[in-house]
């Protein structure tokens, strides 16, 4: 009998990973937690506890008091935001990573997920098709978190047998919770000013390509990680993941097939740098051949469903 927690419930992964942790493991058996106040269905579907994963203590005490077997570490600053409080960001990021891990040791936590990024990788890394093992020079802060918390993984189950395992998400696009701060999130901000305004304004230049995800495929693949046999997983740093890559501009294509009289226009800010220093797009076949990473949706398909749902959602 798993004993779930879930860090950062209220986020863009957390308000859908927790309810499908909730539909397997069932309702009582998720915990979830966050320094925000929970979504409406977390609230109602099962138990939720304010938590700063800064307070040690609490932390401490809610894995005690619940007898909590798996924690799933979601809370995190972003790469926009990250590069607005560095230090501050850092702290989060870090500590926060930090104060699990010994926690997991300590408690011998049977499995911890902990999500890495496409930020790990920098402008010396090969950008088409980037391998699992690669150049690695981040020169984000956001980047910088993600690849120090990448070694920190590794070394506790090297050195204390923590069942760490993480995967490095690209841009995830989804309609339920609107992403917290990053560089990616123009890919899910385009369908909502779309279909309220006919416009968009991007941050990012027509032709930044990214890899992306769509939430579904994520959360399979989250959860397929997780349940893989640990014989099956020959890394323990992070897997490369991405379902698709596309621009700006291919992006306002798409959705011109249902709104023909969209009109997109640029003007690249800060995070147009950060974008530069990422993939164009992820070889993902260390773990596609490990433990069987699959994804459904394309770019047309990612497509089709946003515009249905954030149509149907505003109304
Ligand atoms: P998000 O910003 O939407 O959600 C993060 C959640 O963490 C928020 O609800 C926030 O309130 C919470 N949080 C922040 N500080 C906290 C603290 N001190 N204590 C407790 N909770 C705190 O982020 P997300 O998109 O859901 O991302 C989740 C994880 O996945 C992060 O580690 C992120 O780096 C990683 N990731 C996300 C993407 C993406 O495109 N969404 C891509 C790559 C990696
Ligand atoms: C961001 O843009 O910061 C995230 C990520 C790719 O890690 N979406």
């Amino acid at each position: 009998m798993e004993k779930i927690l879930v860090i950062g419930c209220s986020g863009q992964i957390g308000s859908e990973l927790t309810l499908e942790l909730r539909k397997i493991h069932g309702d009582s058996s998720v915990i979830a937690t966050d320094i925000r106040p929970p979504p409406v269905e977390i609230a109602e579907s099962g138990p939720f506890e304010s938590l700063d994963v800064l307070d040690e203590a609490k932390l401490q005490l809610i894995v005690e008091h619940e007898n909590i077997t798996q924690i799933y570490h979601l809370a995190a600053i972003l790469s926009g935001n990250a590069e607005k409080r560095p230090l501050s960001s850092w702290e989060i990021n870090m500590r926060s990573l930090m104060n699990v891990l010994e926690l997991a040791r300590e408690v011998k936590l049977k499995k911890l997920f902990w999500p890495s990024s496409i930020a790990v990788f920098g402008p010396t890394t090969p950008r088409m098709n980037t391998p699992q093992y690669t150049v690695m020079e981040p020169n984000t802060v956001y980047g910088i978190s993600k690849l120090a918390g990448e070694r920190w993984i590794e070394y506790y189950y090297q050195k204390f047998g923590v069942d760490t395992r993480s995967l490095r998400y690209p841009g995830l696009i989804s309609f339920k919770t609107e992403p917290g701060g990053g560089t990616t999130d123009y890919a899910v901000e385009i369908f909502y000013d779309a279909i309220k305004k006919k416009k968009y304004k991007s941050f990012l230049s027509s032709e930044s390509a990214l890899p992306m995800m769509f939430m579904p495929d994520a959360i399979k693949a989250t959860i397929d990680v997780m349940e893989a046999d640990s014989s099956r997983l020959s890394l323990r740093s992070s897997y490369n993941v991405a379902g698709m890559s596309f621009t700006p501009h291919m992006l306002a294509e798409q959705i011109k097939r249902y709104i023909p009289d969209f009109e997109i226009k640029y003007k690249p800010d800060f995070r147009q740098a950060i974008a530069d220093s990422w993939p164009n797009s992820i070889d993902d076949s260390v773990a596609q051949k490990d433990w069987g990473l699959t994804s459904d949706y394309d770019l047309p398909r990612m497509s089709e469903v946003m515009i249905r749902e954030i149509t149907k959602k505003m109304g």
